[in-house]
């Protein structure tokens, strides 16, 4: 389908802004993205879509931006004038935000609110889609919908809570399309390494190859609703698609714990998982977040979307995929 929308995504470089950037070029989107200026390229999720901007066929451009600095999002979004805007971008690990609360707090929270701001100062027709998080729900007990009450657990929730609201209130309060998909844990090949589903595919393929002999992990018990970050983008984009902005929990209703990946993962290689895995107390969070398991029945009725892969079939080609790439990637510090 041809389009000539035009997208701007923050937290491109991310798992979800690269499957996001790679849906929208395919629905023949010109789509932006902001990059935060590194001391080495930060790109390699998106390397594969790039094409010089000097050549007609490229409709893929990037900025550089970063969520702390409101004045440049003033100038970007007034240049690029986007038809729909994706607020990806944010500290995302649970655990490193009790390390740094107050920049997760700036950038996850507060970097929403200075998006939103910019949109509304310079008068922009856009539709806004908030990467919002099942986080939020903490320690409420399941099954967790849209009705079901917050009680953050980690900095990272508590910041991801004050932009949930901040969004509604700027729907409320100037009328703009801003919605928020409260988007429940979601993996692909893409995932970040220090994730817990990615730490165990990468590990598992290691060990396949001896270059590890053992992992190190925290809580297992913990229950959560994996799904496919690819299933998860499509959701996002039939968000901004919808009648009207609303909030939407996007899950696949299923519960495994942590355990359970690592069986799935360590089952596909043939391998015991008990005798790979041992506990570092350094993987506990100082709060912990017990079980997710979210009910996406408004996503299913009122955009017609379901999930497609679900926990067992990701860890299989997570590992499968970790596998086949082995020798192209750098080891990780260990204490991450
Ligand atoms: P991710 O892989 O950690 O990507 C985060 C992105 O944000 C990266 O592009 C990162 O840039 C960028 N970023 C971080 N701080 C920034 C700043 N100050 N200014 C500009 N960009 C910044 O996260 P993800 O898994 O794709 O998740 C996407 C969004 O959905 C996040 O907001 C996350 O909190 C939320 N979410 C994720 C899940 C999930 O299970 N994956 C579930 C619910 C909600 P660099 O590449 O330069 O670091
Ligand atoms: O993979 P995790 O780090 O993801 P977590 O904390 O659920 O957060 C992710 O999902 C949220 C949606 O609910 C997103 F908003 C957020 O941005 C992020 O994408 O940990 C999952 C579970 C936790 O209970 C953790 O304690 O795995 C447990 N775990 C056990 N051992 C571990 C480890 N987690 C990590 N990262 N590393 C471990 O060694």
């Amino acid at each position: 389908m041809q389009t000539s929308k035009r997208a701007l995504i923050t937290g491109i470089t991310g798992q979800d802004g690269s499957y996001l950037a790679e849906l929208l070029l395919e629905k023949g989107y010109e789509v932006h993205g902001i990059v935060r200026r590194s001391s080495q390229f930060n790109t390699s999720r998106i390397d594969h879509l790039y094409v010089d901007p000097h050549e007609a066929r490229a409709r893929l451009f990037l900025h550089y931006g970063d969520l702390t600095d409101g004045s440049r999002l003033v100038t970007l979004l007034e240049k690029v004038q986007p038809n729909e805007v994706y607020n990806l971008a944010a500290q995302s690990h649970v655990r490193v935000s009790f390390d740094e609360p107050e920049f997760t707090g700036l950038s996850t929270g507060v970097g929403s609110t200075r998006l939103l701001e910019a949109i509304r100062m310079i008068g922009l027709e856009c539709r806004y889609y908030q990467a919002s998080s099942s986080e939020m729900f903490g320690a409420t007990p399941p099954p967790q919908n849209e009705d079901t009450p917050f009680w953050p657990r980690s900095p990272y929730g508590a910041a991801k809570v004050y932009a949930y609201w901040m969004t509604r209130n700027y729907r409320e309060a100037y009328g703009m399309f801003a919605t928020n998909g409260i988007l429940f844990n979601h993996e692909s090949p893409r995932r970040g390494e220090t994730f817990v589903t990615r730490k165990i595919s990468m590990a598992v393929s290691n060990i396949v190859a001896g270059k590890q002999d053992f992992l190190y992990m925290g809580n297992l018990d913990a229950v959560r609703d994996w799904g496919y970050a690819k299933d998860y983008v499509e959701a996002m984009w039939l968000m901004l698609q919808a009648e009207e902005p609303s909030d939407f929990v996007v899950a696949t209703g299923t519960a495994y714990t942590v355990r359970d990946f690592l069986q799935f993962s360590f089952e596909h290689v043939g391998l015991d998982w008990e005798k790979y895995v041992r506990f570092d107390e350094r993987y506990l969070r100082p709060s912990e977040v017990d079980s997710l398991i979210g009910d996406a029945s408004k996503a299913r009725d009122v955009l017609g979307w379901t999930p497609k892969v679900l926990t067992p079939e990701l860890a299989r080609l997570m590992v499968d995929a970790d596998s086949k790439t082995i020798d192209l990637r750098t080891e990780l510090p260990a204490q991450l």
